[in-house]
């Protein structure tokens, strides 16, 4: 059987790639912060009797700002596969707390690395490296070889990550691989990331729960995948002969507007713009209400207007391919919150 260890299970990739390792046999051993109440709800159907009878799951206690206890988990443990996937993940949120942002992201990998160069240094591992590290980039699409322009302390934060990688794979020959994705949301999204947000929003606003969705900058355009397709792609870069680095996206670039707009959408709405900048707003056509408006408090200091990623390296390498795309990912997630705000009416 093989063993994984993944970091940041608990969260939106961690609980799908939980899944998707269990389902193939493996022994998933995560590492799970101490909180004052249990943020385990993502991978709590996999855990204990419940899981798939096929795979283990084995949680422990850890942190990444912690360099003893990864050390000791790493020699306990002794995985075949590493997945980095923990992080303080919020762009928004690195602007306040840059030096916390950079311990977990960019020295808590630096942690890892070194306790798997130290007790199990043939296991393969796999960085959650991200396309904001492309910032406003100079070209796009972005692929591999686009120059790296970070504007956040998240991205130069996983810069330092990513080139760690890189440099663990070149100076101690240790299989280990960026995964350079390109943002991906689920049902299982945090409730504080833009698509999530307006789903959630939506749906609620839908049942006569909320009147309006209070959004920043939606101008800003993604290339918005499905996290289940791209925590494939993951498992995949661990499978190859030789450890590389790949772009995962969809190729598709959509608005925050847009985002906005289908999801209304699914719910009936026909969203009507008006104004612009701070003072645009959304009006659902049909009742005439503002069900939409800017508040400033949801703009970044600098934010990334647009990111657009090509996936051929890994499509032709890996043979990954994305699924679900735009519109299906907006429909998977409203019918997620609507079925969720009905249940709790
Ligand atoms: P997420 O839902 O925010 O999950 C982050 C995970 O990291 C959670 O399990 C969290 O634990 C854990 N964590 C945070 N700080 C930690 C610490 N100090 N020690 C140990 N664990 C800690 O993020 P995600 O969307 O699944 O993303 C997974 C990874 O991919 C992240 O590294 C993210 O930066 C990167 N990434 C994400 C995207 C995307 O679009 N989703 C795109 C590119 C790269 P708690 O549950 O206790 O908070
Ligand atoms: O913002 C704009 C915001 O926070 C997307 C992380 O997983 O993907 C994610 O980072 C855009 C930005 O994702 C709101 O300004 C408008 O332009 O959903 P987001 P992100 O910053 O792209 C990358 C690839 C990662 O690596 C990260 O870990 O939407 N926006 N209004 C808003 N964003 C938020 N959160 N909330 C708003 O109200």
């Amino acid at each position: 059987m093989k063993r994984a260890l993944i970091t940041g299970i608990s969260g939106q990739d961690g609980s799908y790639l939980t899944e998707l390792l269990l389902a193939k046999g493996y022994e998933v051993h995560g590492i799970v912060r101490r909180t004052s109440s249990f943020s385990r709800g993502r991978i709590d159907p996999f855990y204990g009797a419940k899981v798939d009878p096929s795979g283990k799951l084995v949680l422990h206690y850890g942190d990444m700002g912690d360099e003893k206890n990864l050390r000791k988990l790493l020699e306990k443990v002794r995985p075949d596969e590493v997945y980095n996937l923990a992080s303080q993940s919020h762009v928004g949120i690195s602007f306040e707390m840059p030096e916390y942002s950079t311990d977990v992201n960019a020295l808590g990998t630096l942690r890892l690395l070194d306790a798997i160069n130290d007790y199990c240094p043939e296991a393969r591992c796999y960085q959650a490296s991200t396309s904001e590290l492309f910032g406003s980039a100079d070209e796009s699409p972005q692929t591999e070889q686009t120059r790296f322009r970070p504007n956040s302390p998240y991205a130069v934060a996983k810069l330092y990550a990513y080139w760690m990688t890189v440099n663990y794979r070149q100076t101690y020959g240790m299989y280990a691989c960026n995964g350079i994705l390109f943002n991906h949301e689920s049902p299982r999204r945090g409730e504080n990331f833009v698509t999530r947000k307006i789903t959630q929003t939506v749906a609620r606003i839908a049942a006569g729960e909320a009147d309006c969705l209070y959004i920043g900058n939606m101008d800003a355009q993604r290339d918005w995948g499905y996290a289940p397709d791209f925590v494939r792609a993951m498992w995949l870069m661990l499978q190859q002969e030789k450890a590389d680095d790949y772009v995962i996206a969809t190729g598709e670039l959509h608005s925050v507007r847009e985002f906005i707009a289908k999801s209304c959408a699914y719910v009936g709405m026909r969203i009507e713009w008006s104004g612009e900048g701070m003072t645009e707003c959304g009006i659902d056509a049909s009742s005439g209400k503002t069900v939409v408006q800017v508040d400033p408090k949801y703009y970044r200091p600098i934010d990334i207007d647009s990111v657009l990623g090509d996936a051929t390296k890994a499509e032709r390498e890996l043979g990954w391919k994305p699924e679900v795309k735009f519109d299906q990912l907006v429909e998977i997630m409203m019918e997620a919150d609507v079925a969720a705000t009905q249940k709790v009416q």
